[in-house]
């Protein structure tokens, strides 16, 4: 007698519990080959075997665990397979759901379709992607861009993490870069995922159907100006790029609220970082979204103006560099619509990027979110409860026979 699917669910989740965990913060350290992280390759590479799946590498650092021969599927001939997953890095002190969670629930959809007998008539394929959050290398997405050809495999193998360390030296090589041999033989990707918010607390549901994603990106504040010493120095004398910085951090808050966008500088670095010298150069990191392209682009160029503007007063320099955008992503509404009746779910947007917004790019595309009663993401405080997991597993389960079985 099979044990109850929350038990099985709750039995995985414990396996990837105390993978990564900081024990002071309750948050996750899982960047990307971090050994964290790669403990929880191995446990893919685990439950895959356990499955009978094997696994294929991208070459991209993506994982690719099949239930049926890809082979069998002829490239663009509308008999695509279909994928799911999502990621395991996570961003500095995470929740433990945002990415896994998205996993975990393709191996138990997995072991769902085969308790219903469902013989699919292509083969599902469950991911792992890399450096979904960008934590450790700049660029979010990056594993799934790579994989779609959405970033050059040099500028990707050059990044570096804060110890230098580039992204080529992290994978053991080059990244291959565009895998359309690959991609082309996909026909659907389903990413399940928390939700980052209360939509679904709001809605009383515990599953949704993602309709798009905000157009998003980061852009890198230089702010440079004269290192001095903290104490002899006139105030009057001073070219202190943490006061630009400081104005351009309230400028963006109030330029956010105006245009009804999200805005956040949350990563700061200071040169030299010392109490008693007045800092040389600051760095900051603009996340800024918004729901139209417009909007987005007017959100930037104000933060751009103010701070050149303060810049000027404060006899600093300022330079604002994108460092990675993404438009509006509108999810196929044909499989959205058809996955929300079937589900009889709500349909909601996010303003969080996934793997999902980039692969929408090049094949239908939906996204499946599961009730988070704290609302609360990229923090210790996310949370989910194992029964509206289970049903996400079964969910996710419908959605892929749907695709699978036409
Ligand atoms: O940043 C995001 O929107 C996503 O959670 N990586
Ligand atoms: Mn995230
Ligand atoms: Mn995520």
């Amino acid at each position: 007698m099979e044990e109850p699917l929350v038990e099985r669910f709750r039995e995985l989740w414990d396996q990837l519990a105390p993978i990564g965990r900081d024990a002071a913060s309750g948050g996750y350290l899982r960047y990307a080959w971090s050994p964290a992280e790669l403990r929880l390759r191995d446990w893919f590479a685990e439950q895959a075997a356990r499955r009978g799946m094997p696994v294929d590498a991208d070459g991209n650092g993506n994982l690719f665990a099949w239930w049926g021969e890809l082979d069998t599927v002829r490239a663009g001939d509308g008999t695509g397979a279909v994928l799911t997953g999502s990621h395991f890095d996570s961003v500095p002190h995470g929740g433990a759901y945002d990415g896994p969670l998205g996993i975990v629930s393709g191996f138990l959809a997995v072991d769902e379709l085969r308790q219903r007998g469902v013989t699919p008539a292509r083969p599902i394929g469950v991911a792992a992607f890399a450096e979904e959050e960008g934590a450790r290398f700049g660029v979010p997405c990056l594993g799934s861009r790579l994989f779609t050809g959405a970033i050059d495999p040099d500028r990707a193998a050059a990044l570096t993490d804060a110890d230098g360390v580039t992204f080529a030296e992290s994978l053991g090589g080059p990244p291959t870069g565009a895998r359309p041999d690959l991609l082309d033989r996909l026909g659907a990707y389903v990413e399940l995922h928390v939700e980052q918010g209360r939509g679904l607390v709001d809605l009383g549901a515990p599953v949704g159907v993602a309709s798009g994603i905000w157009p998003h990106g980061r852009w890198r504040l230089e702010f440079t100006g004269e290192a001095n010493h903290a104490g002899t120095t006139r105030m009057a004398d001073r070219r202190d790029p943490m006061l630009t910085l400081a104005f351009t951090v309230l400028a963006t808050n109030k330029e956010a609220r105006l245009r009804g966008a999200h805005a956040t500088v949350g990563r700061v670095l200071v040169e030299p970082n010392a109490t008693n010298a007045v800092p040389g150069r600051a760095r900051a990191w603009l996340d800024a979204r918004a729901a139209d392209a417009a909007t987005l682009a007017a959100l930037v160029e104000a933060v751009r103006a103010k701070a050149t503007d303060r810049a000027r007063r404060d006899g600093t320099t300022v330079t604002v560099v994108e460092e990675s955008a993404t438009p509006l992503v509108g999810f196929d509404e044909d499989l959205g619509g058809r996955l929300a009746g079937l589900l009889d779910s709500p349909v909601l947007p996010t303003a969080a990027g996934h793997d999902a917004g980039v692969l929408a790019g090049h094949l239908p595309t939906a996204m499946l979110f599961v009730r988070n009663p704290s609302g609360v993401s990229h923090s210790p405080a996310e949370t989910a409860s194992d029964a509206d997991c289970a049903v996400g597993v079964l969910a996710l389960a419908d959605a892929l026979a749907d695709l699978a079985t036409r």
